[in-house]
């Protein structure tokens, strides 16, 4: 039997706190998953459904977008995506009668923990004007009303379509379609705060703004570096690459200011002996400070260019533009400066160096630690300095590796959600559809917030995702959504978007990954792609959590054409009926995707994938403005740090997926029962007169003199580098100002939040 939703919020927040971990998986990760499945899904059903994870008749995991190996243990799968699965399905479930127990108001009040352990939700629900409850309402009706709304708008551009990143290539694709054909690219994304400066910087500097190596190469590399990503956590199977790696010769490089278990030690749940001792991933731990990177890979940069025979001088000829301007500027890299912004020391940086310059081919993997700074993109602009200058890029074994987070956020990129489309894409939605896309630039999440909270739009659509949660500066932009006319979302679970909302609102309940999708032409699957740009079929088993659902490719195409009406000549009807109609117009507008009906079923009609070509990668072909692969020069940038304050990474823990909190341990770093904790190096503690087990309110300091307080959070002293802190999101999104953002990506700086820590009132 799956057990009952907790019933008491606030849920006791009482963190206690034990030595860290040094190992990640092995045998208490396999007892913690059976239990959070079991708890969800009973019994039965947790042996059904975990089986089929990742396999190839199976559903994709909606956990991370890490790749699948080709050769599948029977259970490719792994503690957090076990989390994630049991999540959607549950079998608790939010009914009518459940919004009518709880006002909105209420809702509220309640802890995204609470909501989120209340179950799938079964109908579609309104919320009237001046209602109090969500009251059920018909798929038509629920239609209508945004009909209503959207036809009262001055502009098309008044309105908003965010995707989160859970979203299918089908779904996304008749999405964005419907959209422009709407007449705007508001399309926000959750890229925007996760990955966008990678594709800022991937896209100007090798001309694809995604990753360059397959699982392949991570087998090949003779180094790999890991900055600023915990994979232990939030992409446990990288950790078997990284093992397998290690067992052909690699050397790993780990770039953090914590230590991260994961790296640290490896029990491999799928081998017995790696079960017991485990091995150890990492060769060199740089403990670097926050936003130190850019500095740390400049002086790497210089140290290379001064040993003789280092650079791969013909690569450099033949594929790069800006070396000479660049090389200017790296040589002048200061140690001094260096070791103040990294706090690494000169034996660490020299051995790194010696690491490097002993490998042939090397990856740089990295993911949230290196995006969510406001130098982000100049920082991995310079990682990409780093690779060119010794020939790894297109090359077997070496490249780029930005770790995506969603499991099809990479994909809904491809299928052309992005609020800056490249022209080349508009010009080819037109030739197939025969409509004028809009050309302007639309809204990115921060831009979009700011238009909510300034009148200029006011209709907010989202297709998945937890938007007041996961945004910056939480009182900004729920005062924001509450200016909205209508707010609508299309959602597999509870969250706090449901509760902050515009004078009316919607939510449209849809199916999951793990769930079987019946329509016209009979059972459907949907296809993804993962971090290294591998497309796949994913098909549920499950019965749909209710009979109510619709899945996400049937609520666009009947909004589509309920709100454009005859004026739309494309067939969403059919759309509708069978998806193969929807990857038949994708293959004629994406590069990439020819014949992708045939490329994605295999030779007996099962689901199968394909990889997407990279001209870097593939042919060494470098699609730039300069068509060469670019070195770029910019200064070195880190963050200032006024004496007694402390630098704040706002990060997750090992029960959450993003706003959905599993549970409330972080297993790995020793904290159980609570997640108001602040991380804190014991010497600043010190310094800063901050006991063990105080409690404090974390204030933030930014420019605009706004006072941002998170309060009562328990200290705890965790060896963190020197000046630098650590505390969980959402909790403390609060603090991130809607204002300091990544310079040229405008990804929120999450990473790098200014604060100073004030005994809290009630300690
Ligand atoms: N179980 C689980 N899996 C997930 C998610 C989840 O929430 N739960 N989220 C998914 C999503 S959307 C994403 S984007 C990914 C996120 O994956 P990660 O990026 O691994 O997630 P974070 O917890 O934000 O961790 C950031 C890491 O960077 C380090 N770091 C912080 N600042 C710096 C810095 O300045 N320099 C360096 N070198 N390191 C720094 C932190 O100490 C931490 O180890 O995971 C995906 N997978
Ligand atoms: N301070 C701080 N803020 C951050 C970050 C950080 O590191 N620090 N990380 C940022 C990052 S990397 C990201 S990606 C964003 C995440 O931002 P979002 O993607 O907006 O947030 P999630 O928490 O992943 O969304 C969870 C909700 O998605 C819905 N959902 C789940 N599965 C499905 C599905 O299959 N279909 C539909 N329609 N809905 C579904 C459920 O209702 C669930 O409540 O947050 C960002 N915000
Ligand atoms: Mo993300």
């Amino acid at each position: 039997m799956a057990s009952k939703p907790p019933k008491a919020d606030p849920v006791q927040d009482a963190p206690q706190v034990t030595e860290p971990k040094h190992a990640a998986a092995g045998i208490p990760a396999i007892g913690h998953t059976l239990r959070i499945a079991q708890q969800q899904m009973g019994v039965k059903r947790t042996a059904l459904t975990l089986l089929r994870v990742n396999q190839k008749d199976g559903f994709d995991c909606p956990g991370c977008a890490w790749p699948e190996p080709e050769h599948r243990h029977a259970a490719e799968f792994c503690e957090n995506g076990a989390k994630a699965v049991a999540e959607e399905a549950t079998l608790r479930r939010v009914t009518p009668e459940f919004f009518a127990a709880h006002s909105v108001a209420d809702l509220a009040t309640r802890s995204g923990y609470w909501l989120g352990q209340q179950g799938r939700l079964t109908h579609p629900m309104h919320l009237p004007e001046g209602g109090d409850h969500y009251e059920p309402v018909t798929w038509e009706r629920a239609f209508d009303i945004i009909a209503e709304e959207i036809a009262a708008l001055g502009s098309p551009d008044e309105a908003l379509f965010y995707t989160s990143g859970r979203t299918s290539n089908e779904a996304a694709f008749a999405y964005q379609l419907f959209a422009r054909e709407l007449g705007t690219n508001n399309l926000p994304d959750c890229s925007n705060m996760c990955h966008e400066s990678s594709g800022s910087a991937l896209s100007e500097t090798i001309g694809v703004g995604k990753g360059s190596v397959l699982l392949e190469d991570l087998y090949q590399a003779d180094l790999i570096v890991v900055a600023g990503q915990n994979p232990g956590t939030n992409h446990p199977r990288m950790l078997s690459a990284l093992e397998k790696a290690k067992a052909n010769g690699a050397k790993i490089i780990s770039v953090n200011p914590l230590p991260e278990a994961g790296l640290e030690r490896f029990k491999n749940p799928q081998t017995p002996q790696g079960m017991l001792k485990g091995a150890a991933l990492n060769d060199l731990f740089l403990q670097i400070r926050i936003g130190g990177d850019q500095a740390l890979f400049r002086l790497l940069n210089k140290l290379i260019l001064e040993t003789e025979g280092a650079v791969d001088q013909a690569f450099v000829d033949e594929h790069t533009h800006g070396y000479e301007e660049f090389a200017t500027q790296a040589r002048a890299a200061d140690w001094d400066e260096t070791l103040a912004a990294t706090g690494l020391t000169r034996a660490e940086i020299d051995e790194a160096l010696r690491m490097v310059l002993a490998s042939q081919r090397t990856i740089v993997c990295w993911a949230m630690g290196l995006t969510q700074h406001k130098h982000s993109v100049p920082t991995i602009r310079e990682v990409v300095n780093f690779l060119l200058l010794r020939g790894n890029i297109g090359r077997p074994g070496a490249g780029v590796c930005p770790v995506r987070g969603h499991s099809n956020v990479q994909g809904d990129r491809t299928m052309g959600i992005f609020e800056r489309p490249a022209p080349a894409f508009l010009d080819a939605l037109e030739k197939e559809f025969g409509f004028a896309p809009p050309r302007e630039h639309g809204y990115d999440v921060v831009q979009a917030i700011r238009a909510l909270r300034d009148g200029d739009a006011k209709v907010f659509f989202a297709m998945g995702g937890n938007f007041v949660s996961a945004s910056p500066d939480t009182d900004v932009t729920e005062a924001a959504m509450r200016r909205a006319r209508l707010t609508v979302h299309v959602s597999t679970k509870l969250n706090r978007s449901h509760a902050i909302t515009g004078a009316r609102a919607l939510i449209l309940p849809t199916l999951g990954r793990t769930e079987r999708d019946l329509q016209g032409s009979g059972e459907q699957f949907v296809t993804v792609e993962d971090s290294m740009g591998m497309v796949h079929a994913s098909r549920g088993r499950l019965e749909p959590a209710s009979t109510h659902l619709l899945s996400e490719p049937a609520i666009v195409c009947r909004l589509a054409r309920r709100v454009l009406g005859s004026e739309s000549r494309t067939p969403w009807e059919e759309f509708e009926k069978d998806y193969a109609t929807i990857r038949d117009r994708i293959a004629r507008v994406i590069p990439g995707f020819e014949d992708f009906n045939a490329r994605v079923t295999d030779s007996a009609g099962r689901p199968g994938g394909f990889t997407l070509p990279h001209a870097p990668r593939d042919e060494r072909r470098f699609p730039t403005a300069t068509g060469k692969a670019n070195f770029t020069a910019a200064p070195v940038e880190y963050p200032e740090l006024p004496e007694g304050r402390l630098l704040l990474q706002t990060l997750r823990s090992h029960d959450q997926y993003n706003t959905t909190i599993y549970g409330l341990d972080d297993r790995y770093r020793g904290i159980k029962n609570g997640r108001r904790v602040v991380l804190v190096n014991p010497e600043d503690a010190q310094k800063l007169n901050l006991a063990d087990g105080s409690y404090v309110d974390l204030v933030g300091e930014w420019k605009d003199d706004v006072e941002r307080r998170a309060p009562g959070f328990r200290v705890v002293h965790y060896p963190t580098a020197r000046g630098c802190a650590a505390a969980y999101y959402p909790e403390t999104n609060v603090l991130v100002p809607l204002d300091a953002t990544a310079d040229t990506s405008n990804t929120p700086a999450s990473k790098s939040v200014v604060v100073r820590l004030e005994q809290s009132a009630a300690d």
